[in-house]
């Protein structure tokens, strides 16, 4: 890992989708003992608070796509916030459904090109969300955010695009609820995806290995965006999109501790977390538990495992 401070960034973004209460998210992660499991890790944290979001904008009719004008106003913020806060330190960014990374990510890339390195991205999520506006069924913009990262045309309205991934630098680990439309453009694309009939047969170390691998090879920064969708819905019922058939506890914890030993992971968003719908915190527990084992946790301290 780059850096010992970890700034989090609370992002109350509850506009990607129609069903609410992800604006509670960053609030469930610090009651669930987030910057505490971080300190004990050795790290610094820096809770800057959460980001006041834009004010309510006028009452536009609602159209196809769902509250299209809130959302690029988020992306604006966000994008600014990332590319800011990745100059000080480790960045969490504390959702706020997925809509968030159409600013997290796209301020990353920002500051990755200042550096000169190139920027890998890996989406741990049920969905790819490579959607763009023009091709979304739901008009949910949670589901668009890699279609206007990698600069997929329809994004009128939203900050244009400074520096847009390569899909060759996308990896989807944990795919298995896919559009026609996504299915055709990660093709078309040669983006890296890795469905979850991939992780029975193979486990998820092997693929990831091979990714975290090229990312080495070109000395890249890697941003990592969780979706509590990836992991199976008997162990995080707390979000709106379940999925059955997800990463179990112990495949979602080596991901994590692979990445950690990795030292590639430079960016975070953890995202989709909806308190309302959660069984006693124990989705907000699991999201910051995934958290420590990037950080760090291990059961026991073994030779570093670099994965190239
Ligand atoms: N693909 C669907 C849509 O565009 C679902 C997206 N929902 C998610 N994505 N939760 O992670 O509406
Ligand atoms: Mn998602
Ligand atoms: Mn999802
Ligand atoms: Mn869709």
């Amino acid at each position: 890992m780059r850096a010992r401070t970890c700034i989090l960034i609370g992002a109350g973004i509850d506009c990607g989708k129609r069903r609410r209460g992800c604006s509670m998210g960053p609030d469930a992660l610090r009651v669930a003992g987030l910057a505490e499991t971080l300190t004990a890790l050795g790290w610094s944290v820096e809770d800057r608070g959460d980001l006041p979001g834009p004010k309510a904008p006028p009452p536009a009719p609602e159209g196809h796509v769902h509250a299209l004008t809130q959302t690029a106003e988020w992306t604006r913020l966000l994008s600014d916030a990332a590319l800011n806060a990745m100059a000080e330190g480790f960045p969490i960014f504390m959702g706020g459904d997925h809509a968030l990374s159409l600013g997290t990510v796209a301020g990353v890339a920002d500051y990755a090109a200042a550096t000169g390195r190139p920027l890998f991205v890996l989406w741990l999520d049920a969905h790819p969300d490579v959607h763009n506006p023009d091709t979304t069924a739901s008009g949910n913009l949670h589901g668009t955010p890699i279609g206007y990262v990698t600069g997929q045309p329809g994004f009128d309205g939203f900050p244009p695009l400074m520096n847009p991934v390569p899909p060759g630098n996308i990896c989807f680990i944990g795919l298995r609820s896919v559009d026609g439309p996504e299915r055709a453009a990660i093709q078309s694309a040669g983006m890296r995806a890795i469905d979850m009939r991939q992780i029975d047969e193979r486990g998820i170390a092997a693929p990831l290995a091979e990714f975290i691998a090229e990312v080495r090879a070109a000395n890249g920064m890697l941003h990592l965006s969780l979706d509590v969708d990836f992991l199976d819905p008997a162990i995080a019922p707390a979000v709106g999109t379940t999925v059955p058939g997800g990463a179990t506890f112990r495949e979602a914890h080596l991901a994590m501790e692979m990445l950690h030993d990795s030292g590639l992971v430079t960016s975070l968003d953890l995202v989709e977390l909806n308190p309302f719908l959660d069984d006693r915190g124990r989705t907000a527990s699991l999201m910051a538990d995934l958290t420590g084992s990037l950080f760090g946790r291990r059961v026991f301290d073994r030779p570093t495992r670099s994965y190239s």
